[in-house]
């Protein structure tokens, strides 16, 4: 079976990597080899520039140069990382990747769409999705989510860079998601993130099949 590169979209807490893991032992037990990884990060490089944005030390320099930096990332991401592992026959996963940048940075954080497409075109190098699952859901409740994570696991972490931001940018980051899963009819399928666990889950094996018909085979 070829090689695919499936990627994970969606805002914080929406159930991305709860889902991309199912995926992942799904394709697994299909007798696919499938490796998941994660932006910004997947490589040491990458997850160096990780470490510094989401501590939002790059905020003060601003969504341009943030999303260079998340695009410098990338680059190493998909040269070292993802390239190779589908070069190997392997099925690749990632939560996040470059449509976060054309969300956060460009249509929510107002980087113009010229640089927006110029950093895409320099950090994919030909390494475009296949399939691109959006989980979409009211940000509202996918924060309760994360707040009920937080003092499950007795954390007390201070907000990360994009945490902070009100619940109205959420909502317009949720628009424009959504605005680019239609400008790319093909690529997207699109996922009610409002449903439980093992609901979401086989949800996403029925669109995965559908997309790619050797997995019924
Ligand atoms: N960012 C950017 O600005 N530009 C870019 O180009 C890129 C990224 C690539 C990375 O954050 C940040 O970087 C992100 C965008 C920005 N900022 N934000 N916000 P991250 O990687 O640290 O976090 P995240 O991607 O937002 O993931 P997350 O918080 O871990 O959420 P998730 O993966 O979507 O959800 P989850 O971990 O699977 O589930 C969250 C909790 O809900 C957890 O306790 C689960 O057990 C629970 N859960 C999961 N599914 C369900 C269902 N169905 N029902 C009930 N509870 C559930």
């Amino acid at each position: 079976m070829n090689s695919k590169f499936i990627t994970f979209e969606g805002g914080e807490g929406v159930g991305k990597s709860t889902q991309i893991k199912r995926l992942v032992s799904k394709l697994t037990k299909t007798g696919v080899e499938a490796v998941r990884t994660r932006e910004p990060g997947g490589t040491p490089r990458a997850e160096a520039i990780r470490s510094f944005l989401l501590q939002g030390k790059s905020e003060q320099w601003g969504p341009s140069a943030e999303a260079i930096l998340f695009a410098a990332a990338r680059l190493d991401h998909v040269n070292s990382m993802i390239k190779p592992n589908l070069a190997d026959n392997k099925w690749v996963l990632s939560d996040r990747f470059c449509d976060s940048t054309r969300a956060y940075q460009g249509l929510t954080g107002g980087v113009p769409d010229e640089l927006i497409d110029a950093l895409e075109t320099l950090a994919l190098n030909g390494a475009t999705p296949d399939l691109t699952i959006l989980i979409d859901m009211d940000p509202e409740l996918a924060f309760e989510r994360v707040r009920k994570r937080a003092s499950e696991d007795g954390l007390n972490l201070p907000p990360d860079r994009y945490e902070k931001e009100n619940l109205d940018w959420h909502r317009r980051l949720r628009r424009n998601f959504l605005d680019i899963s239609r400008a790319n009819p093909d690529r997207f399928v699109v996922v009610d993130g409002n449903q439980s666990a093992n609901a979401m889950e086989s949800d996403i094996w029925d669109r995965v099949k559908e997309r790619f018909s050797e997995l019924a085979a």
